[in-house]
């Protein structure tokens, strides 16, 4: 991508509180009018390249669609012929192949220099032979890969009671919307040939022969060679009723916008499995699905032409609360007018329904929030934490309104702590580790257990609503102290990485009344000091997710500065040489405007698989640090 140059102003120039308020402009600068901010969130071309694929099997790609993302898709290939998922990173075979099959959609010659190097990177990295499930299940819609190849995904899970094994409420919510529509694709096994072959990808390679038996995954293997037999066979009117259920079930989980979850793979495929099911075209769902996609596109004029992207997901929630939170650290006063109108639109945005998560908590009443525009369905303990620490601090006209939406979020909160104490992002008790070592299951995360990160902000908001000797919030302190690292840090399972975890976990520990004395702190504290850069930022390498070598490690940025600064303050270090160190970083690399620039990825979808680039990070994390420096350093001075 095309970020502008820095240009940084000389160390003198500008002061802490200086570069706070220049920070401060630009954020309100940056508000919508109705009151959100939305950062643009990058992810990588599987997402492009699967939506050219979903146009052609759906049969409306168009031309000029098509050259806009194949400008895209070609722009973000690395010089080794290559594409990553995260900027810096390693070249990715199945995101190579999925990129090579959208350019030769797009009529690129595979002769050509840069189709060659694509593919000589994937036959290198073992060709599509090695590729992930879901990159193959592409290829199979098409006919270039076999059915019989895949791992057998029957219908009849939809069946499954909530309490067998393999459930759909055993899945996270996102693979569960994933898998579901999933499995009517696999069992239709539809295949609408292209016009050009792939075995430029082919390595050709046998299979590689089946796991032992007494292993779970050799077990599940041969589960799926006899689920494969059955599906050659099944008992038709189970299996058509199953058909039937499972299209229930997906069109009644469609968001206000169009969209399955508000994110890309389980939107794209509740799609296909409608149209193979026979819905037209036309139909609503289907027509509401296909045209919400549009304000997920990011377009960009260059002179090549328009260049369009489409965002995996989209934040306005999350990056709402975390700049509201920003602009009250940094002093701005609580019945400012953008800070208002920004508490107004987010107290519309309540979500008074129930949706999957009541199936673990059934009793629970709804009240929370979600990471996007229209994602009823799926509240998250995250986001609603963030929006409660958000709100409460907020002068709002009608404090009653205020403090019922905030008082609802807090109870569902609590609602869905996990039995173990700690807390996951959208589910309670999604823990059954079984279901990761399905054959299916080769990407990323299936099930969405508590995390140090979400516990840690959860804590941190049942601290500030003055919960912090609540059973509820002595569990989670508990569960965060059982879950630090040996090397004293904490892991980040929605942040990279360790930095992330730990940058949230202190001051949560801290607002729950731990001592800043306490060898857990101190223990924290001391791994920052040792990971903190020689130019006074942190910086934490995706790698660090598959290579622990990596942990700690890697070129400063902005937000992960912000993160490593935040629990430095909140640990009472403010007059720490590192703490001085560290804004001292984020002071000379701010932009003239006020801006950082973040080149790294430090937002996490999955650990090992998928990676976020939140633009707005660079922004809200360093407003908060700075404004809670300058405000430690000048305790009572007004701002
Ligand atoms: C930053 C933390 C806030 N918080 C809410 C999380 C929001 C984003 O969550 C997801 C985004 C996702 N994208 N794609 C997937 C996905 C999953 C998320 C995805 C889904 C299924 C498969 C592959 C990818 F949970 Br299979 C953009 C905690």
């Amino acid at each position: 991508m095309t970020l502008t140059a820095p240009e940084t102003v000389p160390t003198d120039r500008r002061s802490p509180r200086a570069s706070l308020d220049a920070a401060v402009g630009y954020l309100r600068g940056i508000q919508h009018p109705k009151g959100w901010w939305q950062g643009r969130l990058d992810t990588n071309v599987t997402m492009d390249a699967e939506d050219l694929l979903m146009r052609e099997f759906l049969g409306i790609r168009t031309a000029e669609e098509t050259e806009q993302a194949a400008r895209w898709i070609r722009g973000q290939q690395r010089g080794d012929g290559s594409w990553a998922t995260f900027e810096g990173g390693p070249g990715d075979l199945s995101t190579t192949v999925e990129a090579w099959v959208a350019l030769r959609l797009a009529g690129d010659d595979p002769a050509a220099g840069h189709m060659r190097a694509a593919a000589r990177f994937a036959l290198a990295a073992g060709g599509l032979e090695e590729s992930r499930v879901f990159t193959r299940i592409w290829l199979a819609l098409f006919g270039l890969w076999s059915w019989d190849d895949l791992p057998d995904m029957p219908p009849e899970l939809i069946f499954l009671p909530a309490w067998f094994p393999f459930n759909v409420h055993d899945w996270s919510c996102w693979a569960r919307q994933t898998v579901v529509p999933l499995t009517i694709v696999a069992t239709l096994r539809p295949c609408r040939p292209l016009p050009f072959g792939i075995d430029e990808l082919r390595s050709h390679a046998d299979p590689p022969p089946l796991h032992k038996p007494w292993t779970w995954a050799g077990a599940f293997q041969r589960l799926d060679i006899a689920l494969h037999a059955y599906s050659r066979r099944p008992v038709g009117p189970i299996r058509r009723l199953a058909m039937r259920r499972g299209a229930e079930w997906i069109l009644a989980r469609q968001e206000a916008d169009g969209s399955w979850g508000g994110i890309q793979p389980p939107w794209v495929y509740s799609l296909l499995a409608l149209h193979l099911l026979g819905y037209p075209l036309d139909h609503p769902a289907v027509k509401a699905g296909i045209d919400g996609f549009e304000r997920f596109m990011v377009r960009t004029e260059t002179p090549e032409g328009t260049v369009r992207m489409l965002e995996a997901c989209q934040s306005p929630v999350w990056d709402t609360c975390l700049a509201v939170t920003a602009l009250l650290d940094a002093g701005v006063s609580p019945e400012d007018p953008d800070v208002v109108r920004a508490a107004e639109w987010m107290l519309d945005e309540e979500i008074d329904v129930k949706g999957d998560w009541a199936v673990r908590r059934p009793d629970l009443a709804p009240g929370g929030w979600a990471f996007e525009f229209d994602n009823d369905g799926y509240p998250d303990t995250d986001d609603t934490a963030e929006v409660v620490l958000a709100l409460r601090r907020v002068t709002h006209p009608d404090p009653d309104r205020l403090r019922g939406a905030v008082d609802r979020g807090v109870a569902w909160t609590v609602g869905m702590q996990s039995k173990d104490g700690g807390w996951g992002a959208f589910d309670a008790d999604n823990t059954r580790e079984l279901i990761t070592k399905l054959p299916f299951c080769d990407f990323g995360a299936v099930i969405d257990p508590p995390s140090a990160d979400v516990t840690a902000h959860v804590v941190e908001m049942l601290a500030h609503e003055g919960l912090a000797g609540s059973a509820a919030c002595r569990r989670g302190v508990r569960w965060l102290r059982e879950h630090q690292e040996p090397d004293g840090s904490w892991f980040g399972r929605w942040g990279a990485n360790h930095v992330y975890g730990t940058g949230g976990v202190v001051p949560a520990l801290v607002a729950a009344g731990v001592p800043a004395s306490d060898p857990a702190i101190r223990r924290a504290v001391t791994w920052l000091q040792r990971y903190q850069n020689a130019d006074g930022g942190w910086g934490e390498d995706i790698r660090s997710y598959v290579d622990r070598s990596w942990i700690g490690r890697g070129g400063s940025t902005a937000s992960q500065t912000a993160w490593g600064l935040l629990a430095l303050l909140a640990a009472g270090e403010e007059r720490s040489a590192a703490a001085e160190r560290a804004v001292r970083f984020l002071v000379d690399t701010q932009r003239a405007d006020g801006s950082w620039d973040e080149e790294l990825y430090t937002g996490t979808g999955f650990p090992g698989a998928f990676y976020i680039r939140y633009h707005l990070y660079r922004m809200v994390f360093p407003v908060s640090a700075l404004g809670r420096y300058v405000a430690a350093l000048s305790p009572g001075e007004p701002s």
